[in-house]
């Protein structure tokens, strides 16, 4: 049976959930839905990331201990993923005991082994150097930009302050040629897209420094094996999380020895470095194996500028939900930008998208088509007759999304799989228009059956290959073509409709998006606020 083990970053819990968020696990749930309906066994991660400097201070703000306060916070990333419909399999928290064994055991592996250079991989030192809190991230001085205030930032833009303290490193110096080897040779696909690739090349050709993994001037972490003053970094925990969830240290039992190595990590392009860098040369260093890729999308800034609490214009998920509708959201977050690049979200362009690609491409199609059969086909699946050329190359063009499909999701090309299935409903749309099967009605009725039959069994297989975009959408459409819910999954893509099989009454998928206060609110549009 094939497998699929995808995993969102785990967020940190001091921040409310915003669109941000909301996008990576969206992308990794459409990835996660897309196997499970091809027939692989799928374990989907996400959960929240809940040690370090950042969190504590957090906590302190909140006048809670960090136990205390990540209990509480960690809740608001589990609603999240229920109000967007993420089919997760398990969310992990890093204060849960099972990652604190994992972390640790991580530690022990690392620190058994040698480095490909016979050294020790992990060595007692003292740190001296820039820290940036936000990104919980070390920095060079090199990297550093100073600001108009005079004050230096790291290259996100987060403060950095100057830190001293003894600390471990990991020997990350002598994993450099590895690393090159794996990106380059062993793996050549292990970071997408391409441009983030050659930038992680980049930053490793420049040469690697040796990296501090713990920290020693505050609390809030997984302790150090045998060195109680010391907590580990909070990324050598944080990445740890991804073989926590399949068993890590039992290397034995099904999930690790299914799922591990991932087959995707889905980040931000604010992470590549820890997941593409970092991450694999621990596991090596450990003695596991590194992930088969790591995909890096773009940013969402709104309305044209970046999103910020001090702006006061972050996009908070459940708002967009109750005023676009959750399937409509989903598809346009994946739809709007191509993955990879960065995305600006506005209302305009989500109303837009909502009215023309739901609404009239797609629902309208849907619509002509099951209030025509409703009305004039005895409101059953129609019986099909000889095909012509124009039928063929419908059903065929329809046919061909699957392999289509699959070859875009497998590369994490969402817009380009959207694409595809636009164009067919696109030429249903033409079909229709040219076939048209009102006339026929009076001068062909057998030919109007074939026609039907055609654009019902468009629908049908439009259905299957979109629900892992909107599933609750296609659920109602899937419904209304009578499909039954042993016929849903790609194995029964060729399993066509059956003819003289009844259809229940049609009913509206996507309502248009009318502006308050425009004058045909009301004739059942979903209404702004
Ligand atoms: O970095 N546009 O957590 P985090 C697109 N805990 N994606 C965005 C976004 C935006 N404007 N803002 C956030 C961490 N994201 C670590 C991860 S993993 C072992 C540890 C998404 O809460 C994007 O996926 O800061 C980004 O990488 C992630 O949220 C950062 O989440």
């Amino acid at each position: 049976m094939k497998h699929y083990y995808v995993t969102t970053p785990i967020y940190y819990v001091n921040d409310a959930p915003h669109v941000g968020h909301a996008y990576t696990t969206l992308a990794c749930d459409v990835l996660a839905r897309f196997m499970r309906l091809d027939g692989a066994r799928v374990h989907f991660l996400t959960g929240t990331d809940e040690h370090g400097q950042k969190v504590e201070k957090a906590a302190a703000a909140a006048g809670m201990t960090p136990q205390a306060f990540t209990d509480k916070v960690s809740q608001n990333f589990r609603a999240l993923a229920k109000a967007l419909n993420i089919s997760n399999d398990d969310f992990i928290r890093t204060t849960e005991a099972r990652h604190i064994k994992s972390s640790q055991a991580i530690w022990r592996a690392i620190a058994a082994n040698k480095s490909p250079k016979g050294r020790d991989n992990i060595y007692l030192g003292k740190y001296a150097g820039w820290y940036a809190v936000r990104d919980e991230a070390f920095y060079g001085e090199n990297e550093l930009v100073t600001g108009p205030d005079g004050k230096k930032r790291a290259p996100s833009g987060a403060e950095v302050e100057w830190v001293e303290e003894p600390s471990y490193f990991f020997r990350l110096s002598d994993w450099q040629d590895w690393l090159i080897a794996y990106y380059e040779t062993e793996n050549p696909g292990f970071i997408g897209p391409v441009s983030r690739r050659n930038e992680a090349i980049s930053f490793v050709r420049q040469g690697l420094t040796d990296l501090s993994i713990s920290r020693t001037t505050f609390k809030w972490g997984v302790p150090v094996p045998d060195a109680p003053d010391h907590i580990m970094y909070v990324w050598l925990d944080a990445l740890t999380n991804y073989i926590t969830a399949v068993g890590y240290p039992d290397t034995k039992t099904d999930l690790f020895s299914i799922f591990w190595p991932a087959d995707l990590h889905m980040v931000g392009k604010d992470i590549v470095r820890f997941h593409a860098v970092y991450w694999p040369a621990f596991l090596k260093a450990a003695g596991i194996a590194p992930p088969q890729r790591v995909f890096a999308h773009g940013w969402w800034t709104v309305e044209g500028q970046k999103m910020s609490k001090s702006l006061g214009n972050v996009v908070e998920p459940n708002a967009l939900i109750a005023r676009y509708g959750l399937d409509p959201v989903r598809y346009f977050l994946l739809r709007e930008v191509p993955f990879g690049q960065d995305g600006d979200f506005s209302h305009a362009a989500m109303v837009r998208r909502l009215n023309t690609d739901l609404a009239n491409d797609l629902g309208n199609l849907a619509q002509r088509v099951l209030s025509f059969v409703a009305k004039n086909a005895g409101g059953a699946v129609s019986q099909p007759g000889a095909l012509t050329a124009a039928d063929e190359k419908l059903l065929g063009a329809a046919r061909n999304l699957l392999p289509a499909v699959r070859a875009e999701l497998a590369e994490q090309l969402f817009h380009k799989a959207l694409d595809a299935l636009w164009q067919v409903v696109g030429d249903a749309n033409r079909y229709i228009d040219e076939q048209a099967p009102w006339t026929l009605r009076k001068t062909d009725p057998a030919r109007m059956s074939t026609v039907l039959y055609a654009l019902t069994e468009t629908l049908r297989r439009l259905g299957l290959l979109l629900q892992p975009f909107m599933p609750d959408a296609m659920a109602k459409l899937l419904d209304q073509l009578a499909i039954p819910a042993d016929a849903r999954d790609f194995a029964a893509f060729e399993r066509a409709l059956v003819a003289g099989t009844a259809l229940p009454a049609p009913q509206g998928i996507f309502p248009r998006y009318v502006e308050e206060g425009e004058a045909t609110a009301g004739k059942g549009g979903q209404k702004g606020r």
